[in-house]
């Protein structure tokens, strides 16, 4: 792995930045991989590194139809935390935080993450009872999670309308501590540089159009740039699951909707942490260039079109600035959309598929940006063994058939 020194700075500046090398290369397909991932975002790279890293698997190809990054892992405002209500999920998500906590390290690469914390806040008395249930909850799995008072609220977030009278009050908050925000491109850049260095091909522009089985078993996908032949074939395409699913002959119990997010003029630092208001639909978060990063619901009508309708920007925009006037003065720069995969429970399904050599991960609907490295870690564990780890068990597909849905409505706004 390459590591930049002041010195190769300077002397690339000096000779017109002739001299960088691609972080990693471009490969054309082989006929046959061991284990083939389609997608690349988060999910398949972090998938495709960890089986390189922790099971020495490197004869692996990530086949991304666009360019890696390009789905909603480059298109998320990239919050990273753990408040998830039920245990198996507080594990998961927790696991993924402590994950990115040394993520910058493991892959030598500046992902930015950086541990603001963030705010749910409590309008009312009914939110501060709901929260006080889910933080006794969230407590008992694990996840350092505190219902703070409306002083401590307003102190994180001074901005906040502070008039009792006011369209939003603030009456309290649910805080996470270790809750953060991250460079989103950083993370799929960096899996992808560390995967390339282990040996995994990374192809882009090439989509998979379909599946080829052998006495009944997946063994190879067609693709824009001819037929691949795997042993076993990991499915990460988030919004474009329940399309494939059907290319190859199964059914997911998935939708697609677009969800939106929209950006601010960049100002000066005046929001050090993430707040979210689950009563009202909206959130928001300060970049590191200034701009003002918010987002709320999904775009409830299904679709594949990556931008947003007007009327969700607006129900974004109205309640954040009623419960910021400051930001009513600010321009709306841009507003865009990415199409996530939304399971009936709000949670991933992680495991195989009905089709024997092939394996799901997928509906992580909303929230899958921060259980990449979890996601990727788990997925490249059934990949290799054939067996789930610990982990992703109660993620599998069997639990719609067999009613153990794990329900996280209450996981966040846009969740
Ligand atoms: P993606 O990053 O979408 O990658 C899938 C890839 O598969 C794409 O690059 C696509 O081009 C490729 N592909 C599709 N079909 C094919 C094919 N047939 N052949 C080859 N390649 C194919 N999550 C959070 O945790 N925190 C947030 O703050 C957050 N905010 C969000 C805000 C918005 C606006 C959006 C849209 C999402 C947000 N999310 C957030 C959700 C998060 O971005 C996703 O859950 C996560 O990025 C999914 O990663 P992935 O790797 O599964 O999918
Ligand atoms: O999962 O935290 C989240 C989230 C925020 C916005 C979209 N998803």
């Amino acid at each position: 792995m390459q590591r930049y020194s002041t010195w190769r700075l300077i002397r690339e500046a000096l000779r017109a930045h002739s001299g960088w090398v691609p972080a990693w290369e471009d490969r054309d397909p082989e006929p046959r991989y061991e284990i083939v991932l389609v997608g690349g975002g988060g999910h398949g790279l972090a998938t495709a590194y960890y089986l390189a890293r922790n099971h020495g698997i490197r004869r692996v190809a990530v086949l991304e139809r666009g360019w890696i990054g390009g789905g909603n892992t480059g298109r998320n405002t990239t919050i990273i935390r753990s408040n998830y209500f039920h245990p198996r999920s507080a594990a998961l998500y927790d696991f993924s935080v402590r994950l990115y906590e040394g993520l910058a390290r493991e892959l030598n690469y500046n992902i930015m993450f950086s541990q603001r914390g963030m705010i749910e806040i409590a309008h009312s008395e009914a939110d501060l009872e709901t929260m006080s249930r889910a933080a006794n909850s969230m407590r008992l799995s694990g996840v350092d999670i505190t219902l703070i008072g409306r002083e401590q609220a307003l102190a994180m977030a001074p901005l906040l309308d502070p008039s009792p009278g006011c369209r939003w009050p603030v009456r309290g908050a649910l805080m996470q501590r270790r809750a953060g925000t991250a460079r989103h491109d950083a993370v799929a850049w960096g899996y992808a540089r560390a995967a390339a260095a282990l040996g995994v091909h990374i192809i882009q522009g090439c989509e998979v159009l379909g599946f080829d089985s052998v006495n009944g078993r997946a063994a190879a996908v067609e693709t824009s740039r001819g037929r691949i032949e795997a042993d076993r074939i990991g499915i990460a395409v988030a919004g474009n699951s329940s399309s494939l699913a059907r290319a190859t002959g199964f059914e997911l119990p998935l939708h697609s909707y677009t969800l939106q997010a929209m950006v601010s003029e960049p100002v000066k630092p005046c929001l050090d942490c993430i707040v979210s208001s689950n009563t009202n639909g909206s959130y928001v978060s300060q970049s590191d260039k200034g701009e003002l990063v918010m987002g709320g619901n999904l775009d409830r009508c299904p679709s594949y079109a990556q931008r947003g309708g007007f009327r969700v920007t607006q129900s974004v925009v109205a309640p954040l600035v009623e419960m910021f006037p400051a930001f009513g003065s600010l321009r709306l720069m841009r507003q865009w959309g990415g199409t996530v995969d939304a399971s009936p429970d709000n949670s991933p399904i992680i495991g195989p598929a009905p089709v024997p050599g092939i394996y799901l991960n997928c509906g992580w609907g909303t929230g899958g940006f921060k259980a990449i490295p979890a996601g990727g870690t788990v997925f490249a564990h059934l990949l290799a063994t054939g067996t789930h780890h610990p982990l992703s068990a109660p993620f599998d597909l069997g639990r719609f058939a067999r009613g153990e849905l794990i329900d996280e409505a209450h996981a966040g706004v846009a969740h």
